[in-house]
């Protein structure tokens, strides 16, 4: 909360730290709502100046200040820090401080989740523990002694190795750590409780033992396997691939009940969410094992990409993040489907990140201005920054790329670096000039790639003229052509493959777009040829060439690419959609088009598909992704035709459906490639059926289900199909599960997307539920968050009655959880594509929520600039 009109701080404003701190030296006795921390550092001047000494601190008790161990009153207390003046050159600096982890309800700096103490320091958390130079490029060595009560809280954690450790008279007990590694003091952690331990121990490529250890609520030891599995499979995956090694002789990973995200890389401590680490086939689904194997490389990457490498300052923040979001793509894809990965990864972008890049929070991967840095952890900076690093790898090649990072590493291990530094050690390894590429890191928005074709039948010649073009962002009105990748292959309307020849010489897939009108001319192509563009989603652009129904089955059915017969289905939907939203206008009724009906068949058909794939062939996009291809649509109409869309298959391919369902089951259950996609598929086929209205073979798979997968997935058909046999699904599972909040997830989640009229009354009531509980984020996200997110015909309600469910929501955790309010309030502010009488209903709820008293900084920079 500010009483201060929040302030904008601007990229170009970097400066430098007037002052360096070099060891930090914490004592911190742990008590519920009176915590003391005493923090001891050597601070030293940074150059010749007088200015002051600027702490960050925010909601701190001061008790103490001493210079060189001397208590000293000449300071000043600020609203947001603490200024020391006239200091030595270097000296020791001691503060004292009092907090109140009991009643951080922020979840940000130190809080109790549960009845363990906790931290999370990033991005600006550790100024709520004490007065401190909190920023990224401030980098000093930690030693940590943590007391507590020694019955209620026998494991002491925080970042390092553990060097001492005793007793106390009073039952307290203490444990001393020590950090090796110099780092900014958003890395650090502490957690203080009572929990099973599973242990186990890997050995590095250079043979140096670490011990590692995840720690769990009392009775869930059992499902902290597949995380320990994962974590030893990423520290090979680090070694084989990107040729690096852990560096600590201890990592340790802490599942928390109440975080903001996702999970936290502290260095040697990482905190999780519970829900990406706990895992079993009895209260997992296939998702949520791929997440936690995701979620806990994602991590343990950073250690390298985040830790040991770190950010000059938050506009960097893509640095770390979108590389180590690349990271962890590529581990995924090496231990599973790279096709699949690749499509789940696509659809983020095309949903939710166009989106973002299109709404008022549009931003470059690198930020130039923020108000709130927590509201840049964004889709833009993660997944959008992952494919800039994708574009890199992809025009570099895997062995320049690898020489690139390895080099950025060794130059600035240690450091804190900036996006430029990355780019410059790609372009040293590979020699390549990236100048052009380089402004993917400063320009917003989302560029449209529009292709056009000419086939000179007489001289054998294909000519693709290329245009790009970025649409305004409010920030950037004018926009610079990018360098973008563009790969591509061409077919004979056979579906052969024909070889790219260009002024004679055999070229590569990868065209490399520079300007903003290209043209590339083929040579020796026999007759006019089928293009496939984009493949493998090469850059995060949106394409528009006019494919016709004929050039999109073709590819649907022969394409080399797995992505590009994916893609090729998701077009002809794209058409069937769009279509199908005409004809509704003119007052037809909706029907499938039938090339769709075609390719739907030949793909149910094709049993040489790896069923993962075909699964997701079959899957139609969500709303959300459907919007992105509209400029304004009435989103009711557009979700009409999207769920006649799925009836109509159904009905027309039910024997199909049938066939497909029997010849995917599972005799029992595996964690494994090949068994996930059979899931995958036989529960796609499900799907259908239900809508079908075969309400047998659904209940019978929720009766015979021996894994929460096919649990789910009935439930999930029953749901959406709006089967009777639904409510006596649901209220079964939660007399199951009642006592479960990660499982009951599920349910709250379930119902939230429910497809009928009753859902918003039903959501409403559900808050009241005893799991339920606006103090969890994850209890939030999985109800409201859902709703909101995920049931856009209940959400937009045409009587307003869905938006103000989530301002409610938003009034209350503004004051509680400033955090998570900013991250449920994005589909109020992508308002631009909806239709002017929603636009009207959520303008006058911004306008509600922007008079509120004591706004909250998070949401006053997202409101603001949608009602600018
Ligand atoms: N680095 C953290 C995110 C911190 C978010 C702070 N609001 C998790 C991750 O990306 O790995
Ligand atoms: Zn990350």
């Amino acid at each position: 909360m500010t009483q201060t009109k929040p302030q904008v701080q601007y990229r170009e404003d970097y400066q430098p730290p007037h002052y360096w701190i070099d060891t930090l030296d914490l004592d911190i006795q742990l008590h519920d709502s009176a915590t003391e921390v005493v923090a001891i550092s050597r601070v030293r001047r940074n150059g010749e100046h007088d200015e002051p000494l600027v702490l960050d601190g925010e909601q701190l008790e001061l008790l103490q200040v001493a210079v060189n161990g001397v208590d000293i009153a000449q300071y000043q207390q600020t609203e947001n820090g603490l200024v020391l003046s006239q200091l030595p050159e270097a000296f020791v600096l001691t503060i004292k401080t009092r907090i109140n982890p009991a009643g951080n309800t922020a979840l940000e700096g130190l809080y109790k989740s549960g009845s363990a103490f906790c931290t999370q320091c990033e991005a600006q958390g550790f100024r709520r523990i004490t007065y401190y130079l909190d920023r990224p490029d401030v980098l000093a060595r930690f030693s940590t002694r943590i007391t507590a009560d020694a019955a209620a809280y026998p494991y002491l954690l925080s970042n390092g190795n553990r060097v001492d450790q005793g007793t106390l008279d009073d039952g307290r007990h203490w444990v001393q750590w020590q950090d090796p590694f110099p780092k900014p003091a958003y890395l650090f952690a502490l957690v203080a409780g009572d929990f099973d331990v599973l242990r186990d121990s890997y050995t590095t490529l250079s043979g140096r033992n670490v011990a590692l250890e995840i720690f769990v609520d009392k009775g869930n030891l059992h499902r902290a396997g597949h995380a320990m599995d994962s974590l030893k499979a990423s520290m090979a995956w680090d070694e084989q691939r990107c040729h690096l090694e852990y560096d600590l002789d201890i990592y340790m990973i802490v599942a928390v009940d109440f975080f903001n995200m996702g999970a936290m890389e502290n260095k040697g401590l990482n905190v999780f969410n519970a829900k990406f680490v706990l895992a079993d086939a009895n209260t997992a689904t296939d998702g949520d094992y791929l997440d936690v194997e995701r979620v806990i490389g994602h991590e343990y990457f950073h250690n390298w990409t985040g830790n040991r490498v770190t950010c000059r300052d938050w506009f960097q923040l893509s640095l770390k993040e979108g590389l180590t979001v690349f990271r962890d793509q590529e581990f995924s894809s090496d231990l599973g489907s790279r096709t699949v990965n690749r499509i789940q990864n696509v659809r983020i972008m095309r949903g939710p990140q166009f989106a973002e890049d299109a709404g008022p929070m549009a931003h470059p991967i690198r930020p130039d201005a923020v108000i709130e840095m927590n509201n840049f952890y964004t889709l833009t900076v993660y997944e959008k920054g992952s494919e800039v690093i994708r574009m890199l790898h992809t025009l570099l090649g895997e062995q320049a790329f690898q020489r690139g990072l390895a080099l950025y590493l060794q130059r600035h291990d240690g450091q804190a670096a900036t996006c430029d530094d990355f780019v410059a050690a790609m372009s040293e390894a590979s020699g390549r000039d990236l100048t052009r590429f380089k402004r993917w890191y400063s320009q917003a928005g989302t560029p449209v790639l529009a292709v056009t074709d000419a086939y000179d039948a007489e001289q054998q010649r294909y000519t693709l003229t290329v245009r790009q073009h970025t649409p305004a962002t409010r920030e950037q009105p004018g926009k610079l052509p990018l360098h973008i990748p563009l790969s591509l292959a061409l077919y004979t309307e056979q579906g052969e493959p024909l070889s790219l020849l260009v002024n004679g010489d055999t070229v590569g897939p990868v065209l490399d777009v520079l300007e903003d009108e290209q043209q590339f001319v083929f040579e020796q192509i026999p007759s006019r040829p089928v293009p496939a563009l984009l493949q493998g989603f090469s850059a995060p652009v949106k394409l528009d060439y006019p494919y016709s129904d004929e050039q999109l089955t073709l590819l649907a059915k022969s394409s080399i690419d797995e992505f590009v017969r994916w893609d090729a289905v998701q077009m002809l939907i794209n058409k069937a959609v769009l279509d199908n939203l005409s004809r509704l206008q003119r007052g037809d009724v909706v029907s499938v088009p039938r090339p769709l009906i075609d390719v739907f068949r030949t793909t149910l058909e094709d049993t040489s598909l790896d069923r993962a794939l075909q699964a997701q062939m079959l899957a139609l996009p969500d709303l959300g992704s459907l919007l992105e291809l509209f400029e304004q649509v009435d989103i009711g109409l557009l979700g009409q035709v999207h769920q006649q869309l799925q009836a109509e298959l159904a009905e027309a391919l039910r024997p199909l459906w049938q066939q497909a369902y029997e010849q995917n089951l599972t005799p029992e259950y595996r964690i494994e490639h090949q068994d996930i996609a059979r899931r995958a598929m036989k529960n796609v086929a499900l799907g259908y059926l239900a809508l079908a209205g075969d309400a047998v073979k659904v209940q019978q798979q929720y009766q015979d289900a021996d894994n929460m997968t096919d649990t789910l997935a009935a439930m999930k058909a029953a749901v959406r199909a709006e089967l009777n046999e639904a409510d006596v699904m649901l209220a079964d599972f939660e007399a199951k599960w009642r006592q479960d909040g990660l499982v009951l997830d599920n349910w709250f989640r379930l119902q939230a997307t429910a497809p009928g009229e009753g859902t918003l009354a039903r959501v409403q009531q559900l808050m009241s539920h005893p799991t339920f509980s606006m103090n969890n984020p994850n209890r939030i996200r999985a109800l409201i968050g859902a709703f909101i997110s995920a049931n856009p015909l209940q959400f937009h309600r045409l009587d307003g009655a869905g938006y103000d469910l989530l301002v409610s929501v938003l009034e209350q955790l503004n004051d509680s959880n400033p955090q998570v309010a900013s991250r449920l309030v994005t589909p109020l502010i992508q308002f631009s594509r909806l239709d002017d009488a929603r636009q009207g209903l959520i303008k006058a709820r911004l306008q509600q929520l922007m008079a509120m008293p004591a706004l909250s900084r998070d949401l006053f920079e997202k409101i603001s600039k949608a009602l600018a």
